[in-house]
């Protein structure tokens, strides 16, 4: 076998050095018949080209030949058996559940990720994993059709409305991949993207701590636990703090500020507005904006809700 990790990356994940095997076995045996037919093509046109002046021969007549053609019937069935055997036992393995794995919900919606661990911590966007250690996804969506896609892992799957399906993920590496929606879903489809974070156990299990911590502390300000919720929300991907426009709208000053909406009319932000760009942003379209921010309603309910407004009103 080649050094594969020169040709694609390091193996990411279990599954990423067996599917790039598979990869190359294909793309081997195509290469070597694609040498081999074109470069006789290239070799008999040369060898058997009518010179100048050379009379048009007389073409043998040929009825067949068994031996060679058992040969060709045979060695490519052969080659397909062992192409379907290799991919059949990747496939399986691929699909087969990690005994101790642990599981994650995953929800999909135009046009966000969230994630639910067992341990109740949720998130958007991101999604964290310990090195080693097998996770199960426990998929669906709530609207359309998404597909989770992991390039460095190798790894895909659909998720549907009303219908679960899964990925079994086996972390070999840590650093921070991609994580992208393959199902054309809408507007917004190119900008649904996620981080997967794959940290070593020891950082991981402090890190969890941590968020535990924050989860249960109550003595966290209003603005404060607003802020922690803002940025797992995942937010930040299309807003900035800085007064640039991304995607959508600077969140600098958003609060007090005059919106200019597409249909004409000028609002001014009070809470309520803000609440409503959350909860239903696509009732309310600020002008030069598409309408593709995903609807918090069922991420930020309540408590959670006020607390990111009160963190948006200290953004001045
Ligand atoms: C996928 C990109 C995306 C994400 C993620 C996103 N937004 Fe938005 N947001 C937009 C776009 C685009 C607009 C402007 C169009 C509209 O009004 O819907 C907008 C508008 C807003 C507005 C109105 C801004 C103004 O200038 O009037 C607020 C407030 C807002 N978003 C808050 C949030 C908060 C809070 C989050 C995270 C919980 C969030 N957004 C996540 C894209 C996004
Ligand atoms: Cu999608």
């Amino acid at each position: 076998m080649p050094d594969q990790s020169a040709l694609f990356g390091a193996e990411a994940s279990l599954a990423s050095g067996d599917v790039d095997g598979v990869f190359l076995f294909i793309l081997a045996i195509a290469g070597f018949f694609f040498i081999l037919t074109q470069g006789l093509l290239f070799y008999f046109a040369i060898r058997y080209r009518r010179k100048k002046g050379e009379e048009a021969a007389d073409t043998p007549y040929i009825t067949g030949n068994q031996t060679l053609e058992v040969i060709w019937i045979v060695i490519p069935s052969l080659l397909l058996v062992a192409i379907f055997a290799y991919g059949l036992f990747v496939f399986i393995k691929m699909t087969t559940p990690i005994p101790g794995a642990a599981e994650i919900q995953v929800t999909a919606s135009q046009f966000q990720w969230s994630f639910k661990y067992q341990d109740g911590r949720t998130s958007v966007n991101e999604l964290r994993l310990a090195l080693g250690q097998p996770v199960k996804l426990i998929m669906t969506s709530r609207d359309v059709i998404h597909s989770l896609f992991i390039p460095d892992y190798r790894q895909k799957q659909d998720l549907l409305p009303g219908r679960y399906t899964y990925l079994w993920l086996l972390p070999k590496k840590t650093g921070t991949f991609d994580i992208y929606c393959a199902e054309y879903c809408g507007t917004g489809h190119s900008l649904m993207r996620a981080t997967l974070i794959v940290m070593p156990l020891v950082e991981y299990d402090n890190w969890v701590q941590g968020e535990r911590k924050k989860l249960q502390a109550g003595t966290l300000s209003l603005a404060d636990r607003g802020k922690a919720l803002f940025e797992s929300s995942g937010c930040l991907g299309c807003h900035s703090l800085d007064g640039t426009p991304k995607v959508g709208p600077t969140l600098k000053g958003v609060f007090g500020r005059r919106v200019q909406l597409a249909d004409g009319r000028s609002v001014r932000a009070d809470e309520e507005y803000l609440r409503a760009s959350i909860v239903e942003p696509n009732e309310d379209i600020v002008k030069g904006f598409q309408p593709i921010m995903p609807a918090y309603r069922a991420t930020l309910k309540g408590d959670d809700l006020a607390a990111v407004i009160a963190y948006l009103k200290t953004l001045q």
